[in-house]
């Protein structure tokens, strides 16, 4: 955007007014649950929207105010608002968007808990939803129905690293007037910005990336101020999924060091994509920045670096990768991503467990594949404890 300072700046020196809060260097916690209104007539008229100010930290909350402004910045977005989980945002998302008897098209691929989140939402409250594979723009453009209110989309896909082509996928809603939503949660806003492109809401899970230590559960959108404010207003007040100001404060402190982390995050993942596709008990390695796949071209375009993540399939299937996981040494075995230590997991059994296998095999997720998320160790410590890991089948 022109006339913003650089991301990797940014990220430092963001949209935080200093001035305001006694030029505390870093944004104070409003550990509060409540706001004291000076009389009975101020508090009806904060309720009633006449007078701006805090009522309530459901509501709002000054912290969290911070972080909403940052995040928004950051996407080049109008508004931004944040959530107590990466599902939290995604529910009320989606909610804000369509009523009963509305459809969704989604990527054939998305996190384990969104498919749930999507299959109660079509059995309990008849909102229909389809998973296409969307590497094709006329399937794109057949899938949208009369009632399709959001075409929703990973890339990359947790775990297949399958990348979706944003500008073509926009493009086709956008000529059907159909609002797109993006889950950047792979990608942070360091690598790919969406709404650049031309959607209309990003969402993260902000667990990952943005904190990137690993010890916060979050979420966090960004989109039109009109929307986010309904949204604000509706599924985030109401059903009541907002984040505390704590975790706020540790976002916060996660976003400054986010280029620098995500530097060599993903130069790890680099080192380590190659010493996987080379290692003979390795069948397939799926990996953004693999300039064998096919998939390269559109990385290189709408990617700023290829990511932290790589999944790959261990000849032998899940007995096998099971085996690898117990052996490792360094790298946890865990769910999540984007953290310090490099974490390894075996989505068949894990984070996907929840959808059915036949989907999970339409989706691209086999027995023996595992995912890892490259930690900030030395490279060569990784690999190390990997190769190890991997030797002895
Ligand atoms: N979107 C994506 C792409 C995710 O990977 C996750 C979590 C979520 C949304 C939900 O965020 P949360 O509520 O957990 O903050 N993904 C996880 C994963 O791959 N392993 O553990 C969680």
């Amino acid at each position: 955007m022109k006339g913003k300072r650089s991301l990797e700046t940014r990220l430092i020196h963001g949209t935080y007014d200093r001035e305001r809060h006694h030029g505390s260097l870093t944004p104070p916690i409003y550990q509060t649950s409540t706001f004291s209104f000076a009389s009975a007539e101020q508090g009806e008229a904060r309720f009633a929207g006449d007078e701006s100010g805090y009522i309530y930290s459901r509501l709002g909350n000054p912290t969290v105010d911070i972080l909403e402004k940052a995040i928004a910045d950051l996407e080049n977005a109008e508004a931004g608002a944040a959530f107590s989980s990466g599902m939290a945002a995604v529910s009320s998302v989606l909610l804000a968007l369509v009523r009963s008897g509305d459809h969704i098209l989604v990527s054939e691929g998305v996190y384990g808990c969104t498919y749930g989140f999507l299959e109660m939402a079509r059995d309990r409250y008849n909102i229909d939803y389809d998973l296409i594979d969307m590497s094709d723009e006329e399937t794109v453009r057949k899938g949208i129905r009369e009632n399709t209110k959001a075409v929703y989309v990973e890339t990359p896909i947790n775990p297949t690293m399958k990348l979706i082509d944003l500008d073509m996928v926009i493009r086709v809603a956008k000529e059907k007037g159909v609002t797109v939503v993006v889950d950047n949660t792979f990608c942070s806003p360091y690598l790919q910005q969406p709404l650049d492109l031309g959607a209309d809401v990003v969402i993260h899970s902000a667990t990952k990336y943005i904190c990137g230590h690993g010890d916060v559960i979050a979420g966090l959108a960004a989109g039109k101020a009109e929307f986010i404010q309904e949204m604000k207003m509706t599924t985030l007040k109401d059903m009541g999924g907002v984040m505390a100001p704590f975790d706020a404060w540790l976002l916060l402190r996660g976003l400054k060091t986010l280029s620098v982390r995500m530097d060599r995050h993903c130069r790890n993942a680099e080192f380590l994509f190659h010493k996987l596709k080379e290692h003979p008990e390795v069948s397939s390695v799926v990996y953004p920045g693999d300039p064998s796949s096919s998939q390269y071209e559109l990385a290189s375009r709408q990617m700023r670096q290829p990511g932290g993540l790589i999944t790959f399939e261990v000849r032998g299937g899940k007995e096998e990768a099971q085996k690898v996981l117990n052996r490792l040494k360094m790298a946890q075995v865990a769910v999540s991503l984007g953290d310090a230590e490099t974490l390894i997991q075996h989505p068949a059994s894990m984070t996907h467990a929840v959808v059915p296998k036949e989907k999970r095999m339409t989706m691209g997720i086999t027995e023996g594949m595992l995912r890892l998320s490259a930690g900030l160790e030395n490279p060569q410590d990784i690999w190390e404890d990997l190769a190890q890991a991997l030797k002895q089948q």
